[in-house]
This record gives C-alpha cells, structure tokens and sequence, in this order.
C-alpha cells in the first residue's frame, strides 16, 4: 500500500529567489507527498551541508542541481519499493549512502526534501492531515508564536546589530487570537514609522527593516506598538535573536601578542567581550518585557554560555540557534554543561525528519523548550506548522505578519486549531522555559 513508486526532484525558487530543492514522492496507491526545503543566509557553522553547484554561473552558483540530481540518480533507486510509513528506516539509508558526517556527499537540502516529502506521502495515504500523522492523538499544543516583526543583522541592510525583534503574544487564550494580536501590531507598528519617517520596507522574513537608533530604540518602538495596538507588556512579551555568531571575531596571536575575541556591535558602535555581552544582555533583560533570548552568544563561546546561563537561565528562554543546530551531539553537550534552556529546531541544520524529532524529544526530555523554526529564506511548504503541533513544540518562529511564505506557516495553523477544535490547546506563556510560573514548560 505503501511503497514508493516513483521519487522526483526539481529546483524551484525561494522566497529571496534563489534555487532550492522540491521532492514529489509517489506512492503504489496513488498518493503524492510534496515537501520544499528553506535556507539560511546567518548559517551555524556545525549545519548539515546544503549543496549548491557553486562553480556553476547560473544563479551565481546557487543553483541546486546537483543535490535535484543526487535525488534523481541516487536516492531514487536505493528507496524504489521501500515502504514509506518506514520513516526511520528511510533516513538511515539515505543517511548510509550518503556516508559523511554532515550530508555533504548527497546534500542536506537533497536528503532532507526527500525525508520530509515520505512523511506527505503518508499522511496522504492514510487521508489524515500531517500533523496527526506525525504526532498522533498526542499532538495538540498550538505553539505560541515568537513572531520576528523588527529585522536587523543578516536580514537586512539596515543598522540594527540583532538580527530580530519579535513579539510572543503570551496572554492570549487560543492560537487565533495570537494571531490577531501580532497582526494589529504589526500594522500598528507600520503607522508609528511611518509617522517617525523612517522606512516600512521588508526585511528577509517580513518585518520591517527601518533605520533605528539601536537595540534600545527598536525594543521601545515596538513596546509604543504593543500599547497602541491596545495590548500591554503583560500579554504581549518580546524576544530577541541576537543572531551572536554574526557579531563575533576571533582574538587573533602575531608575534606573541593575542588580541580579545569580542563581539563587535557595528550600529551601536560597541565591542564586548563574552563577559560585557552578557552584562549587556542583562540589562536588556532588566529593562524591558523580554523573555527570549536567542543566540545571545556565539556558536563555540562555551564558557560564555555558561555564565549566560548561570546569569540569565532563570530569568529569561535562552535559546540555542548556531550552538545545537538541531543536532543531538551538540544538544547533549549543552545539557551536560548546563548551557541554555532552550534549542531552535530547524529541520534543514540537520538533514532527516528523524534527527529532527530526535532532537526535539532530547530537549524536551531534558527540561529544554524546543521551538518550531523557518529559515530566512522559506517556501510555500508549511511542514514545520504541523511539526509543532505534532511534537507538542510549544512555541514557533515563523517571521512576520507578512509575505506568504511566512503567512503560509500561520494560516496552516489555523486550520490546524480548527481540526482539533476542543482538542487543541494554547498554553501562552507558559510555553517558555527559563521564566518563573507554573506548571513547568511543556507540560499539558
Ligand atoms: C535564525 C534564522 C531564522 P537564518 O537565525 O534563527 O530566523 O535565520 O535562516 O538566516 O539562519
Ligand atoms: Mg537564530
């Protein structure tokens, strides 16, 4: 009933317009599974490998095909006749051709649209939405949404050094009316910049991108669009990605002398090291309603993110982005050394549907949230909607209130809240780990 029959792979466009990589998955029985894969432009340095045929000319060098090849002449052949409800048995082979420890010989964006599509195909095979077929009768929470409506950093070429500024409706009671919340102040927050005569242009996932003073300013414009919107700081909370591996540069020894690593804030005309960061950090946290706080440190600042933790980790979600890359090696280490609370779950940093799940029942096992994310580039493939609610992820980061690739994640939950009507639930703030209240993150 459920082998595969045939497996095809194109290069399509994302949403900046580059190359990415499409899977259809055809089953015996008729049923199609379509899944697309996104891509990052502030990429951890211990991500699974995306292949792009970089010598190639055609869409300076970002094109996919390779990886559309890798799926058509190698995977293709070794899945033929396997049956795709064998999802742990389909990643590990592909994982077994592809042999590296990264999926650079296949490419993570090739193994990876093929892992997700298998799973299309099957909810599509036993006609029941995906999110049920990846998390059964369990899979109910609604995630909160973490919703990036200030872009900065890599995502856009403005002066703001985070790289976002998002708004978490926390005091709302159901999915819907987060939603709302973020929509009105989105749209409130256009006015308010348009009054100031600053620019209301997009950035990468849909926020707006103006020229700000600095972190402070862009933090205190959006409280202005909280209030305006007629919310408050209690039912609506802000996080940050600091996006910290961007801002990051190697103390370098010449001729016996060390220069510091630090941490370079260009807008804000700063340099910190590990220590100052952190302080900085601090007083953000003191100053204003935040209650995340992503990647406030870079990708190998271990040490760092120890004292981060040991300073901030009971007062504030500090999340993982570049430091676990969704990635269970790296999760553990993190545990062990008592480093965050919280790991961004990104299907793409590690390359099969399992590794993702694997990741996110990990953290979720050890007291750590686990958060549903897009990348900065996206497609009209909302899979990681129905990750959420399947995973009981509790929280999700899916861009702004606008441009349809980011739409699409946030209206597929919709109607995920509608098919679960009753059953579904909503648990607001205390989907966040790190902050006081009760019951404990996660728990239904
Ligand atoms: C991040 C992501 C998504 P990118 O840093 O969390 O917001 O950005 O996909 O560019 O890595
Ligand atoms: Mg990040």
């Amino acid at each position: 009933m459920c082998e595969i029959e045939d497996i095809k792979a194109r290069q399509i466009l994302d949403s900046r317009g580059n190359p990415t990589v499409e899977v259809d998955v055809k089953l015996i029985d008729g049923s199609i599974g379509r899944a697309s894969v996104p891509s990052g432009a502030s990429t951890g340095i211990y991500e699974a490998k995306e292949l792009r045929d970089n010598e190639r000319e055609e869409y300076l060098g970002k094109g996919v095909l390779k990886a559309v090849d890798n799926i058509n002449s190698v995977i293709t052949p070794n899945l033929l006749g396997e049956n795709a409800f064998n999802q742990q048995l389909i990643d590990s082979l592909m994982m077994e051709i592809d042999g590296s420890f990264n999926k650079s010989t296949l490419g993570a964006n090739a193994v990876l649209a093929v892992s997700l599509a298998c799973a299309r195909a099957s909810a599509a095979a036993l006609d029941i939405p995906l999110y049920r077929y990846l998390g059964g009768i369990n899979g109910r929470v609604l995630p909160t949404p973490m919703m990036n409506i200030l872009n900065g950093g890599a995502h856009a070429n403005n002066n703001l050094d985070f790289q976002e500024f998002m708004i978490s409706p926390v005091g709302m009671a159901t999915f819907s009316e987060a939603l709302q919340a973020g929509s009105e102040i989105f749209n409130t927050l256009k006015i308010i910049l348009n009054e100031r005569g600053l620019a209301t242009t997009v950035g990468d996932e849909g926020g707006f991108a103006p020229n700000l003073k600095n972190t402070r300013d862009a933090i205190e414009v959006i409280i202005s669009a909280i209030e305006k919107a007629g919310y408050n700081t209690n039912n609506v909370k802000i996080c940050l990605d600091v996006a910290a591996s961007e801002l990051f540069e190697e103390g370098e020894c010449s001729g016996g002398v060390c220069s510091l690593s630090q941490y370079i804030l260009k807008g804000e005309d700063k340099k910190f090291t590990s220590e100052q960061m952190i302080e900085y950090l601090e007083e953000l946290v003191r100053d204003y309603p935040i209650i995340s706080i992503e990647d406030g440190l870079a990708q190998d600042d271990w040490l760092g993110w120890q004292n981060l933790t040991e300073k901030l980790g009971n007062k504030c979600q500090l999340v993982g982005d570049d430091l676990f890359v969704t990635n269970t090696k790296r999760l553990r280490e993190g545990i062990d050394k008592r480093v965050a609370n919280s790991i961004l779950i990104k299907p793409n940093q590690i390359g099969t549907l399992t590794e993702t799940l694997d990741a996110i029942l990990m953290a979720q096992e050890n007291h750590y949230t686990a958060i549903a994310s897009h990348r900065s580039g996206e497609t009209e493939d909302s899979f990681i909607a129905d990750l959420a609610v399947a995973a009981n992820c509790g929280l999700i980061k899916t861009g702004s209130l606008s441009r349809t690739d980011r739409l699409v994640k946030y209206n597929q939950l919709l109607r995920i809240e509608e098919d679960l009507a009753s059953n579904g639930k909503y648990l607001g703030i205390n989907a966040f780990s790190g902050i006081e209240h009760e019951p404990p993150c996660c728990s239904l």
